[in-house]
Formats: structure tokens, C-alpha cells, sequence
């Protein structure tokens, strides 16, 4: 009679454990999926064009042909409500539309998505997508948020494969007289490769950057290990990751994050073929290790949940004298 109970009570707890379990075995399935379909966001051409032909014929004419494609816009960005603000006008527009509030948002048109580059040098392969989100100082001496993507047609300006254990390529793009640049360092640290310094220098040109100071350049860096991998592999990173920039020019301390995705980088190359390595996935390693230990701990929680119930329902048939078997 009471064994029964308690034998329904098992199973029970028994089917409530490994649906947690499940649970967890999904979530983190899905955990990554999310993080690598972002970057896969296509580039809408027309929303660039608008963006910067907007921006360079601002000679305040007539405002209403300016809102005309920017309503347009608007109906394509619709289905995305979440797209983030970037500091151009928010609270500013609500006055002159009293409209429903889901339906204004007119002014923030996503910014592109960077596109991917692929660069080499004898000793460095390359092929990432990055974009600086950074501040800087403005003519009205504020300071602005700015977004720039490395375009994915920098060249290879520079390069150093002699040193077996610091090895570069520099990037650069722009015109003559403002070239931009972006340098990684590679380090040879107990037999792992990683990425140790990551170096730019962008000056500000009134084309992407009207309001900014005049011949303002911004240099920021990154200097951590990142990329981390084993010798003779390449790394390999789908999802967005953010590294901090800062800048160090007598007291002011600028603030930077460069956000890379589709990475695939190899250093200390040895032989010519273009191909990457064996490739060293960044999740491949986390996941490898957190899966194992979800399931270890589920297991255990099922296995102390089967065994209480079990002790606990022989200790009440003891206690009436074996009644119901
Ligand atoms: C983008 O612009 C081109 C030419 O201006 C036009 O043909 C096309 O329909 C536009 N696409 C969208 C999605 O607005
Ligand atoms: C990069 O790879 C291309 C294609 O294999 C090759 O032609 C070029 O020489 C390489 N660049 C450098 C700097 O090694
Ligand atoms: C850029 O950085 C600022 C400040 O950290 C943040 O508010 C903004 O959302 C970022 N923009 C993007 C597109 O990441
Ligand atoms: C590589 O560079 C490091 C640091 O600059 C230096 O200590 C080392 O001697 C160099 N190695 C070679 C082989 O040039
Ligand atoms: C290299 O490995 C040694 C021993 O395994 C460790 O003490 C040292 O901290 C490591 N160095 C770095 C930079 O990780
Ligand atoms: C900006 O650079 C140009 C060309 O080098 C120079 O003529 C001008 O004086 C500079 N402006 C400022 C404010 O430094
Ligand atoms: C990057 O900067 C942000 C804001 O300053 C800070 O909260 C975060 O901890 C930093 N991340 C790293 C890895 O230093
Ligand atoms: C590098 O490539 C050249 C020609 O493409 C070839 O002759 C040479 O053997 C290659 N070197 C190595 C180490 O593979
Ligand atoms: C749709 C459209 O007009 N796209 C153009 C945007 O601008 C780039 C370069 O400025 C052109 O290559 C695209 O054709």
C-alpha cells in the first residue's frame, strides 16, 4: 500500500529529473545559435547609400525629401524592434509624432554589418569581420559614439614572419594623406598561439565623421591574450566577441570595443599553402566541458533522488512490519 506510493512518487521525481535534464541538454544547444546568426545579418546596400547620402547633404534644403526615405526605411526595419540605438536623435522626434509608440522609431537605421575580410602573409592567415564601436570628441568639445567597420578590402601593408615567437600583419585602407590601420600581434606563449596586441589607428574624416574635431585620429588598443591556440591549428570563431580598446593620451582615457566575428586566424605558419590548419573551434572546447558536467550533475541529482526515496520507502515498510509486500 505505502510502497506503491512511494514507488509512483519515484517514478515521479524519476521523469521530473531527466526533463530537467532535457532542459539543460537543450538551453545549451541553443545557447550558441543565437550568438552565430547575428553576424550572418546581410548588408542592406540601400541602407548605407541612404545613410551617407543623407549625411553629406545636410546643407539644411528642404527636410521633407530627407524624412521621405527614411519612412521607407523604416517599414523594412520593422519586424526588428530591438535594433539599438545609436546615439543619433531619440527623444527628439516624439514631439513633432504623436503616433502609437511601436510604430516611431524613425531616425535609427541599423548600421551595416561589417563584411568579412580575408588577408595573408607567409607566416599569418586572416579572415574575420570587425567593427569598432569607440567615443570621440566632437567640434562642440562632446564626446560622440562613432561606428566603423574594417573594410574587408584593407590591404596587406606590413608584415613580420622573421621572429619565431612575436609575428604581425598590418592592415590599411583610406586615402593617402589618412591612412587607416589596423595591426594583430601574434605571440608564441608555452606552445600556444595568441592573439596579444590588437592596434588602430583611424583617423576621423568629415565623410563619416562631420562632427568630429578637426584631424582628430583615434589610436586605441587592445593588449590581452586572445585567440588562444594550440600550435599548428587555426582558430576558429563564429559568434561576436567584444574586446576592449583604450586609449592612452596624456589624461584622457577614450574608450573602445572592437566586435569580431567569423574569425579564422593562424600565425606561425610554416608551410605556404593558403589553406588553414586543423581548425581550433572557440565553443567547441567550452561546450566539451560544460556538457559532460551538466550531465554528471543530473545524473547524480537522479541517482540521490532515486536513492532517498528508496531508503525513506524501506524504512516506513520496516517500520509496519513489511504490511504491504
Ligand atoms: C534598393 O535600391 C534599388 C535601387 O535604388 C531598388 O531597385 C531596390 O528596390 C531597393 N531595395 C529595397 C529593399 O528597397
Ligand atoms: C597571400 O596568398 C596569396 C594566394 O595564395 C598569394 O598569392 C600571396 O603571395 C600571399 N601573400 C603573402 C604576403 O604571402
Ligand atoms: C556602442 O557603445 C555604446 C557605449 O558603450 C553603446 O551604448 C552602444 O549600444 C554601442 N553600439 C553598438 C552598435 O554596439
Ligand atoms: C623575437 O622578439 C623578441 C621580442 O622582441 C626577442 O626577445 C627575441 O630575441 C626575438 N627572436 C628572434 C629569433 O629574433
Ligand atoms: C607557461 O607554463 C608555465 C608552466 O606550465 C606556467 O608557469 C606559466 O605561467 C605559463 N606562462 C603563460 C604566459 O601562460
Ligand atoms: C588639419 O590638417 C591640415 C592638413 O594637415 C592642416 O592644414 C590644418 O591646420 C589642421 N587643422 C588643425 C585644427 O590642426
Ligand atoms: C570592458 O569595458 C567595460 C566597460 O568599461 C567593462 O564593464 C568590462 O568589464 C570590460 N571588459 C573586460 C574584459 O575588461
Ligand atoms: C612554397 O611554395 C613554393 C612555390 O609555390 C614551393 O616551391 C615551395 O616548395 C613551397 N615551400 C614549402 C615549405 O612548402
Ligand atoms: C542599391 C545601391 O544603389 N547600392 C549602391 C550603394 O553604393 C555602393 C557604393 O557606393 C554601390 O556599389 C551600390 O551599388
Amino acid at each position: 500500500m505505502f510502497s506503491t506510493k512511494y514507488i509512483i512518487c519515484t517514478t515521479l521525481l524519476l521523469c521530473w529529473s531527466l526533463t530537467v535534464q532535457a532542459q539543460l541538454d537543450a538551453n545549451l544547444k541553443n545557447a550558441n545559435i543565437p550568438k552565430s546568426v547575428s553576424p550572418d545579418v546581410p548588408i542592406d546596400e540601400n541602407v548605407t547609400n541612404a545613410s551617407t547620402t543623407s549625411s553629406t547633404t545636410t546643407t539644411a534644403a528642404t527636410t521633407t525629401t530627407t524624412q521621405e526615405p527614411i519612412t521607407s526605411t523604416t517599414t523594412t526595419a520593422k519586424p526588428t524592434p530591438t535594433t539599438s540605438t545609436t546615439s543619433t536623435t531619440t527623444e527628439a522626434p516624439s514631439t513633432t509624432t504623436p503616433s502609437p509608440v511601436p510604430t516611431t522609431t524613425p531616425k535609427p537605421t541599423p548600421f551595416p554589418a561589417p563584411s568579412v575580410g580575408t588577408w595573408n602573409s607567409s607566416c599569418i592567415a586572416l579572415k574575420m569581420a570587425a567593427q569598432l564601436n569607440f567615443t570621440y570628441e566632437t567640434k562642440e568639445n562632446k564626446l560622440a559614439t562613432g561606428l566603423y567597420n574594417i573594410p574587408s578590402d584593407a590591404k596587406v601593408e606590413d608584415f613580420s614572419c622573421e621572429n619565431k615567437t612575436i609575428q604581425s600583419i598590418e592592415l590599411m585602407w583610406g586615402p593617402d594623406e589618412a591612412k587607416h590601420s589596423l595591426t594583430l600581434t601574434f605571440e608564441k606563449v608555452n606552445g600556444s598561439s595568441v592573439l596579444s596586441t590588437i592596434s588602430i589607428h583611424l583617423p576621423l574624416l568629415s565623410d563619416n565623421f562631420p562632427d568630429a574635431k578637426e584631424n582628430e585620429t583615434i589610436l586605441m588598443t587592445h593588449t590581452k591574450p586572445e585567440f588562444s591556440t594550440p600550435e599548428k591549428m587555426s582558430y576558429h570563431c563564429t559568434r561576436v566577441q567584444k574586446f576592449n580598446l583604450t586609449e592612452n593620451i596624456g589624461d584622457v582615457k577614450a574608450k573602445g570595443v572592437i566586435s569580431v566575428s567569423q574569425v579564422q586566424a593562424e600565425a606561425f605558419r610554416v608551410s605556404n599553402t593558403t589553406a588553414f590548419s586543423t581548425v581550433h573551434d572557440c565553443d567547441s572546447s567550452e561546450t566539451s566541458d560544460v556538457v559532460p558536467i551538466a550531465v554528471g550533475i543530473a545524473l547524480a541529482a537522479l541517482i540521490l533522488v532515486v536513492l532517498i526515496s528508496y531508503l525513506c520507502a524501506r524504512r516506513r515498510s520496516t517500520s509496519r512490519g513489511y504490511m504491504s509486500f
